[in-house]
């Protein structure tokens, strides 16, 4: 079986588990990690599970990096980022916005990712150098080029520390100046939604590798860029932006949060 092949079907696999136990979801097997803001549900445990032994039998001498179980590191050449459920507070209240996202990633770049929502049954795959699908049809980034028409996604992950007063100037810069901007809660599904063409871009900061780590050789193999705040490559640490690539610099302009005077 072909990594890709892997790939899709785990990501199948993982996100039918986590459809059947959002149905069976109850206050009980909903839990605080760090702070109240933010949760873990028993099935994010469940998916990951699955799909960690999943790759430990399949490549073993890989690398995991799992958003519930940490890292296991080897030091090799290749390392899994897999976030069992992107958007555990959406899926803990019922939406359909979260999905399973699982990266391979080489030498610390991303190669290979699959971002699959179960409840929207939508899968994006993307290897490098062969494109991006949904559902097995290529697609790309949307061409649309005027920063006024653009509907960007974005989230308040970092928020989870308290209060970050840049990630809100950031969000009052960029909201009169667009179309629209959408958060559902899931960072892995709206860098999916980035390289479909239904948004033209994203950002966020305070993200983890294993939520964006699939969502950027999506956006990329679409014809799309991620960079960090700065137009760097240090993301997510620096934070994260993705977008269509037209209005790339023009939506890194409005990352800053300096104030004049
Ligand atoms: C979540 C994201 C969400 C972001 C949160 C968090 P989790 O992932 O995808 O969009 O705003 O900070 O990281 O914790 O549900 O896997």
């Amino acid at each position: 079986m072909s990594v890709m092949d892997f790939m899709r079907e785990t990501a199948l696999e993982a996100g039918a588990l986590a459809l059947r136990e959002q149905g069976r979801l109850e206050p009980g097997r909903i839990h605080s990690k760090a702070s109240v803001k933010d949760v873990v549900t028993d099935a994010d445990l469940m998916v990951e599970k699955l799909v960690v032994e999943g790759i430990r039998d399949r490549f073993p001498e890989h690398d995991i990096l799992g958003e519930e179980t940490g890292a296991s590191r080897k030091g090799g050449e290749y390392c899994w980022a897999v976030d069992p459920i992107d958007g555990t507070a959406s899926y803990a209240r019922g939406t359909p916005f979260f999905s399973v996202s699982i990266a391979l990633m080489r030498n610390g770049e991303s190669v290979a990712g699959a971002v699959f929502a179960p409840r929207l049954d939508e899968l994006f795959l993307a290897e490098r150098g062969a494109g991006a699908f949904l559902n097995g049809k290529k697609v790309s980034v949307s061409t649309r080029d005027d920063l006024r028409l653009a509907m960007l996604g974005t989230g308040f992950g970092s928020f989870r520390g308290g209060d970050d007063d840049d990630c809100l100037r950031r969000f009052a810069r960029v909201v009169p100046e667009v179309s629209e901007v959408r958060r559902c809660g899931s960072a892995a599904l709206e860098l999916a939604y980035v390289a479909c063409g239904r948004y033209e871009g994203f950002w966020e900061t305070g993200l983890k590798l294993y939520d964006v780590a699939a969502g950027v050789v999506l956006v990329t193999e679409a014809g799309g860029r991620v960079s960090d705040l700065l137009g760097g490559g240090d993301f997510p640490a620096k934070g994260t932006v993705a977008s269509n690539g037209l209005l790339h610099d023009r939506l890194l302009e409005r990352m800053t949060t300096e104030r004049p005077g």
